[in-house]
């Protein structure tokens, strides 16, 4: 439900009767759009926090997006700040000059209402949906690992001189609320039996016992969260999922940064693996029979190997082209003729992010489904004893990374590991208390 009248500060819900009314005086949506006479407005949110609306006139279209002051997922009774539309264009406009063509194009933003106006991508579709479909994007894996090359490295005190991010530090700081959400859903909630949580129940009731009482993994996670409430390495989309993703045959576009706040550059990269790889594990669920789905298995598998690759390579490149940060001042190395330390170092902090990232990853499977925010491709599995069945191997995954991510070489042992998963299943209540991988 929306709020009827403005709040102290003049804010008000939008709704598709009013929305021509009171934008259509706005010049850059008059200009894309054409008359507001003509505007036909759908409310088409299906995110967890915010309005949407699709306007469309004569001349063209445009996105409308509004923060609610709620969370849109559970209602009124979880009160959020309206400030994130604010966080989500400072990030915006930050991943554009980053990394030019990736994110939609800002065309009006109304601090006061918590509104941005942006691009209608079209033909674009949600990834998330994309991938349930069965469908191959041969081009985003390179885009996906040149977006979070160029916006983790560029956002990082690899590239940053100190000045400026210390200011953006300090004005990132400033989402906390998100941050929060984060914070509790993510690294939290998961652990423990938090109200809001849910799960493919009875299925799942004995794994997920278990998996709450391993208090080796409780204390890995916190050592992750730590990570992410203390690591400020770089400016982070923060919400790096499938969802947040559009893509069409050829193009991709990352979208929704609300969360973006400073931390490890792992976190982004673990959450869109992690993704992926529940994507794989749900296909069992959305296959005409068994097996028909096999050469999309291997699409992503190897989607999360050449992102992985695509990442680690971009960052290499930007590592000898553009360190011109705080940290590992070439003054230090390349103009001391020490070439192969600055590999070295490259290789190490590389090294660092790839841990951290599959740690994330298995947080992210972790908190998809036990936590408050599931994902559809495998909420959507009808068959609740299949849908658990691919739940709990994404579980077990998740699990193994979390405690086993230092002996994680590369994609290939995260990979191996999933398939072994699959072949072998995870018995119904068991898994989580055997053959500890540290
Ligand atoms: C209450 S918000 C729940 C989740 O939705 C967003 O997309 C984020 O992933 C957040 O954790
Ligand atoms: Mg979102």
């Amino acid at each position: 439900m929306t709020e009827t009248r403005p709040d102290g500060n003049g804010y008000l819900p939008l709704d598709a009767d009013s929305l021509a009314r009171r934008l259509g005086q706005v010049g850059a949506l008059r200009d894309r759009l054409g008359d507001p006479a003509g505007w036909q407005v759908r409310e088409v949110g299906d995110g967890n926090l915010n309005l949407v609306f699709i306007v469309a006139g004569e001349a063209g279209a445009a996105v409308v997006k509004q923060a609610l002051p709620y969370v849109r997922l559970v209602g009124e009774s979880w009160p959020l700040p309206l400030n994130r539309a604010f966080f989500e264009r400072h990030a915006l406009r930050r991943q554009a000059a980053r990394c030019p063509g990736r994110v939609p194009q800002i065309l009006h933003h109304d601090d006061a209402q918590s509104l941005t106006v942006m691009d209608y991508l079209t033909p674009h579709v949600i990834l998330r949906k994309s991938l349930a479909a069965g469908r191959v994007h041969p081009n985003l894996a390179a885009h996906m690992a040149d977006f979070m090359a160029q916006t983790l490295f560029r956002g990082s005190d690899l590239h940053m001189d100190t000045r400026t991010r210390k200011a953006d530090l300090a004005l990132f700081a400033g989402n906390v609320d998100l941050c929060d959400i984060t914070e509790s859903l993510v690294f939290t909630d998961p652990y423990y039996a938090a109200e809001l949580n849910r799960h493919t129940s009875p299925q799942l009731d004995g794994y997920v016992a278990e998996l709450r009482a391993d208090q080796d993994l409780k204390v890995q996670v916190q050592h992750l969260k730590a990570g992410f409430a203390g690591n400020a390495q770089t400016l982070l989309h923060g919400d790096l999922h499938t969802g947040s993703i559009m893509v069409t045959d050829s193009d991709t576009r990352v979208i929704d940064p609300e969360f973006a706040v400073y931390g490890p550059m792992g976190f982004d990269v673990g959450m869109l693996l992690a993704n992926y790889l529940m994507a794989w594990f749900a296909q069992a669920g959305h296959e005409e029979r068994p097996g028909a789905r096999d050469a999309y298995r291997a699409w992503l598998l190897d989607l999360v190997a050449q992102t992985w690759a695509g990442f680690a390579a971009g960052f290499r490149a930007l590592w000898q082209t553009e360190r011109h940060g705080i940290l590992y001042p070439a003054a230090l190395f390349e103009d001391q003729g020490h070439h192969m330390a600055s590999e070295k170092a490259c290789a190490d902090y590389l090294r660092g992010v790839w841990v951290d990232a599959a740690g994330y990853c298995g947080v992210e499977m972790h908190r998809r489904i036990l936590g408050l925010a599931h994902i559809a491709e495998l909420d959507d599995i009808a068959d609740e004893d299949l849908r658990a069945s691919c739940e709990r191997k994404a579980l077990e995954l998740g699990r193994l990374l979390v405690l086993a991510r230092q002996s994680m070489g590369g994609p290939a042992d995260v990979i191996a590991l999933a398939q072994a998963i699959e072949r072998r299943g995870v018995p119904p209540g068991d898994g989580a208390v055997q053959g500890s991988a540290t």
